[in-house]
């Protein structure tokens, strides 16, 4: 079986960061190619993988067949089903029930902050102010934070204790989002959110990210 991970670009996909973090900090083997989103290579992209429309996109290759998964959430119960032993879920029932809550809201909540505060993994917005309904993401997002260690009292670093899960995974590019827009967060969160960012996947992601050439204008603006 092998896997060849798909990715848009870096610098402004975190649905992409989400499935490289979960390979690379699970230590699961992949490939992966970059697929600019919005060109003539990801109209390619679309016609050999369908029904797959977004990235990331992963191409599981297995006894001669191909099967495209698409969508972050599904490549992780992927990953989770085939990978069992290495933990991307907590192994306690009551918090793996948590962390998969917490992956479903990210996974189809905080539309307000997704569509405002944009991902640039590139760049560094030192004077944004959200809108009341980014402020009220944010909020949420900080309170779930705390919930979680406050409720099942894993001790930490992360959110279910010493390991890093999907829930933290998920999260990831919304600390990304944090840092790019300078959100003032209170100390634990703070703690949390650098914590993330400094994963080496991250880093070599970020990195990464840097160098690419594509832009897009959806994600690049400037504050007067
Ligand atoms: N729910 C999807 C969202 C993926 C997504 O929105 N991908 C963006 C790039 S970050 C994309 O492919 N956009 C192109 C499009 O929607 O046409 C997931 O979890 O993977």
């Amino acid at each position: 079986m092998s896997y060849k991970l798909i990715l848009g670009n870096r610098r402004y996909s975190g649905w992409s960061l989400r499935a490289w973090l979960l390979f690379k900090h699970f230590g699961i083997d992949c490939v992966h190619e970059v697929v600019p989103l919005y060109t003539e290579e990801f109209e390619r992209f679309r016609k050999d993988c369908i029904p797959a429309r977004q990235l990331p996109t992963l191409i599981v290759t297995e006894a001669g067949s191909r099967q495209v998964i698409w969508d972050s959430l599904s490549i992780v119960e992927l990953l989770n089903e085939r990978h069992p032993d290495v933990g991307i879920w907590p192994s306690c029932h009551r918090l793996r029930a948590a962390a998969r809550s917490l992956c479903a809201e990210v996974h189809s909540g905080f539309t307000a902050l997704r569509s405002k505060l944009p991902v640039n993994l590139d760049r560094r917005y030192t004077t944004f102010t959200p809108d009341g309904e980014a402020a009220n993401d944010i909020e949420r997002i900080c309170g779930l934070w705390n919930w979680a260690r406050t409720e099942f009292q894993c001790g930490g670093p992360y959110l279910f204790g010493e390991n890093m899960s999907a829930a933290d995974v998920f999260f990831t590019p919304i600390a990304s989002r944090f840092r790019t827009y300078s959100i003032a967060l209170d100390d634990r969160s703070r703690t949390y959110a650098d914590l993330l960012l400094h994963h080496p996947a991250v880093v070599e992601f970020v990195r990464a990210a840097k160098q690419e050439v594509w832009k897009m204008e959806h994600n690049e603006f400037d504050l007067n």
